[in-house]
């Protein structure tokens, strides 16, 4: 399986090879791997090539390491498609999670200028701010902070937010939400993020920022969140 003089690197072809494994199910979620010696006598490589390979693999999401037990494979990446426009609640559903919220913060605050203008309203006029950690399953997916109008949205309640916001908009006040636009970018948590996604300070996180407005094209909210990358994943589907 390990070619010693091909042109590719060892570490390279062992973490494929693992890969590979993970990917046919050989190795499934929350298995333990062997020693980082076990592979160095099979394949007749040094260690340090072996804990490069899985130094990468726990570095792109594939495995993780526990202090003083050893190297799992993760949990797979949760694939959102990014065509429809979905709320946590319905994505989790589909996928067969339960979903949850920790609610954090829920304030009415005068908006900010930013937030203002991304609402389309007057600065201070007043906004729900609602912080939750999102998890799936009980597991911390996503720490989320949405800004709504509090004269648009009327009646919000921790209660609501504490399940799902989308429905009590279009089931409870009749509203239809049609549109979104959404920028992702990477960065690395800060301790904050941390500690609420249950990661280390320092990992790989996504930032995703969300407009979403209603029928008539009425900003409906600016939401600010921070995803867990190695749980996320996002397809979209291109035409040529
Ligand atoms: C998703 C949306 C968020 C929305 C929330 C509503 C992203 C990046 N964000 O998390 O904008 O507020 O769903 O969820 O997808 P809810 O209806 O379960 O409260």
């Amino acid at each position: 399986m390990i070619k010693k003089n091909s042109p590719i690197p060892i570490y390279y072809q062992l973490e494929e090879h693992i890969k590979e494994l993970i990917e046919n199910g050989e190795l499934k979620p929350g298995d333990s791997l062997p020693a980082e010696r076990v592979y160095a006598e099979e394949y007749k490589i040094s260690r340090m090539t072996v804990r490069q390979a899985l130094t990468q693999l726990v570095n792109e999401g594939y495995l993780h390491r526990i202090q003083g037990k050893g190297t799992f494979v993760a949990e797979r990446k949760i694939m959102q498609p990014l065509q429809g426009l979905t709320s946590f609640t319905e994505d989790m559903k589909a996928r067969g999670f339960k979903p949850g919220s920790q609610l954090i913060r829920f304030e009415v605050i005068p908006a900010t200028i930013q937030i203002a203008d991304q609402l389309s309203i007057q600065e201070y006029a007043p906004v729900y701010e609602i912080k939750r950690i999102r998890m799936a399953d009980d597991v911390p997916m996503a720490l989320e902070t949405n800004y709504i109008s509090a004269n648009l949205i009327k009646g919000l309640t921790e209660n609501i937010v504490n399940q799902s916001i989308y429905s009590y908009i279009e089931g409870h006040l009749g509203l239809k939400i049609e549109t979104a636009s959404q920028i992702i970018e990477s960065s690395i948590a800060n301790q904050i993020e941390a500690n609420s996604l249950s990661i280390k300070k320092g990992s790989p996180i996504m930032l995703i920022q969300r407009n979403t407005y209603l029928e008539n094209g009425t900003p409906v909210e600016f939401v600010k969140s921070v995803y867990r990358a190695d749980r996320y994943q996002f397809m979209i589907q291109m035409k040529r």
